[in-house]
């Protein structure tokens, strides 16, 4: 037994010892569109939230063609490492924050209403069960899981139409989001050869991104690049 237990915490520590990361950029290549103002008139207190202008958050791409909110994940892949933290989606100045969000089955996922303002959030996922509940301005958090795996699904709010998030649910930890300057880290992923997935809203799930990456000890550099499609 204790050879057993020996040569398994082993084997853990060779696959700590070889993980290896991946990172990158995803960019937008093609005419980079012009930002369009989000209204928020049908709430004053949306409206209030903001000093400076606000914009569309459904393709954030900057003048270098980098795009943000795109998801990235190892498509082949399982592993019973749990969630190292809580997610939080977050509903302030009338926007989700993040944008786009992947979890964990079974993760915990706090919801924030930072806003002095009534917010109703519904979920509508196929896999897991929908959800639509109020959180007026006096209730500030909540929290959700979901328990099976799932593909990107929309979370939004019945007041106010603008807002949206998008949630995935991975049976493993090997997944991220590009920030605004369009780059993602993807940490201890074991070694092997995978699917890397880059998933865009706009381009929704017909037109994700696909590529092979073998993962070995040392860090590895994978690119994506969309491009609007060829017309017929
Ligand atoms: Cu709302």
């Amino acid at each position: 037994m204790k050879k057993i237990i020996s040569s398994l915490l082993f084997a853990g520590l060779l696959t700590i010892a070889f993980a290896g990361d991946l990172s990158g950029t995803v960019n937008y290549d093609g005419k980079i569109p012009k930002k369009k103002t989000l209204r928020m008139d049908s709430d004053p207190v949306c409206n209030a939230a903001h000093s400076e202008a606000v914009y569309k958050q459904s393709f954030l791409v900057d003048e270098n063609g980098n795009l943000a909110n795109v998801l990235v994940y190892i498509k082949n892949i399982s592993s019973d490492t749990a969630p190292s933290e809580i997610a939080v989606l977050d509903q302030n100045g009338c926007m989700y924050n993040p944008r786009v969000l992947g979890v964990q089955a079974g993760q915990e996922i706090k919801i924030l209403n930072s806003d002095p303002t009534m917010h109703n959030i519904h979920g509508l996922p196929k896999v897991n069960r929908e959800f639509n509940f109020g959180m007026p301005k006096t209730v500030k958090e909540k929290s959700i899981t979901f328990d099976k795996v799932e593909d990107v699904f929309v979370v939004k709010c019945d007041v106010h139409p603008w807002m949206k998030s998008y949630v995935q649910v991975f049976d493993h930890p090997y997944f991220a989001v590009t920030g605004i300057d369009g780059k993602f880290t993807i940490n201890n992923i074991p070694p092997g050869d995978y699917e890397v997935v880059a998933w865009q809203e706009k381009f929704g799930s017909k037109r994700t991104l696909l590529k092979q990456v073998t993962v070995g000890k040392d860090s590895q550099t994978l690119d994506f690049t969309f491009s609007r499609p060829k017309k017929k």
